[in-house]
């Protein structure tokens, strides 16, 4: 029954879906949309082993679950592999980034509503961005180039849904003027430039996610300063500040860093991952808004040098986030399903896309 449940659900969602996206395919056909998709060419399948990253998590296939975002900063390239629990169901093929040098792709979010995660863009040195609508593991529409705010250090840092009307919006921040700007976005489009608002105080403070921590539906900040080894929580209302959170000691120890923020014991509001990359170990905190509820245990995770939590996002369809494990030498990950704090199910290690190549 609950699994009938589940595929209505989908049914619904997939109708809803195609629906929505006939309707937000339209204000799309502006000047951009006659822009030519760049082809899979020689030079995306000369990637070289190594290059490859995980990126992030979302569910790009509207099965419930989440699939695999990689990319390739050095070629400027992506790869959505579409997941099934905590084993590769379909490797994606490797879609080239936006033209130009400096891009980089950020954690998928769904900017149409369409249900299906997209990927967001952004360029450091000339503090622009860019949303690509996805359909799967295949590019839909990339989205026109977006100047950030005015004035030197900006980057796109993360996006998410701040205003509660299910499109992703964009986070900006500047960590030399310690500044962030929250953009609402309508798809590929900017609908709102939010004002500036002050940041954590102080150096080394970099934003490690944007999620919803107070269960109000809109995305807050957490942010993390790996050298003090602190983090802090701060609220938002759409593209204003709500309440700047405490800030939050790490776990014990060096090397510690706040990977991202995702919902592990199903109440709603997110919990914060950590991750040694000296230990190769990982610590989930449960949260109570920008309060600590419950600092977990350390975890080791899979055996051998090299491995590190990369991102969190729920894999087996419990509602409860799990972690992305991934090491560079060589390229590989593995989904290990937990429950709360502890772990449930270490998934198997998964060959990167370097390893799939020609
Ligand atoms: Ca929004
Ligand atoms: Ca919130
Ligand atoms: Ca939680
Ligand atoms: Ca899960």
């Amino acid at each position: 029954m609950k699994s009938l449940v589940r595929r209505l659900d989908i049914a619904v969602l997939v109708a809803a879906g195609a629906a929505l996206l006939a309707c937000t395919g339209r204000p799309e056909s502006g000047p951009e949309s006659g822009r030519v998709t760049p082809a899979l060419g020689a030079d995306t399948q000369r990637l070289t082993a190594g290059d490859w990253k995980v990126i992030g998590a979302g569910d790009f296939n509207l099965d419930g679950s989440a699939d695999v975002l990689w990319a390739n900063p050095v070629k400027s390239a992506m790869a959505v592999w579409l997941m099934r629990g905590t084993h590769l169901l379909l490797p994606g093929p490797a879609i080239p980034g936006p033209l130009g040098a400096g891009w980089s792709a950020l954690t998928p979010a769904d900017f149409n509503f369409d249900g299906l995660a997209d990927v967001p863009w952004s360029n450091a040195g000339t503090s622009t961005m860019e949303t690509w609508l996805l359909a799967g593991p295949h590019l839909l529409l990339p989205g026109p180039e977006i100047p950030g705010p005015v004035g030197e250090g900006w980057s796109a840092v993360t996006a998410a849904d701040f205003n509660l009307d299910g499109f992703a919006d964009m986070l900006w921040y500047n960590a030399g003027t310690n500044r962030m700007a929250v953009w609402l976005m309508a798809g590929t489009r900017l609908l709102q430039a939010g004002p500036e608002l002050p940041a954590p105080p102080g150096p080394g403070w970099i934003v490690s996610t944007a999620a919803d921590f107070n269960y109000d539906g809109m995305a807050d900040v957490l942010f993390n300063n790996p050298t003090s080894n602190e983090m802090s929580v701060w609220l938002m209302s759409g593209t204003e500040l709500l309440a700047p959170g405490p800030v939050i000691p790490g776990p014990s120890g060096a090397g510690w860093s706040a990977v991202t923020a995702a919902d592990f014991n199903l109440d709603g509001m997110a919990d914060v991952i950590w991750t040694n990359s000296a230990h190769g170990s990982m610590a989930v905190w449960l949260m109570n808004g920008p309060l600590l509820r419950h600092p977990g245990p350390e975890l080791p995770g899979p055996i051998g040098a090299g491995w590190s939590v990369a991102y969190a996002a729920d894999f087996n369809f419990d509602g409860m986030a799990d972690a992305i494990w991934q090491n560079a030498a060589p390229t590989r990950m593995a989904v290990w399903l937990m429950s709360g704090t502890h772990l449930l199910l270490p998934g198997p290690e998964i060959p990167g896309p370097a390893d799939l190549g020609p």
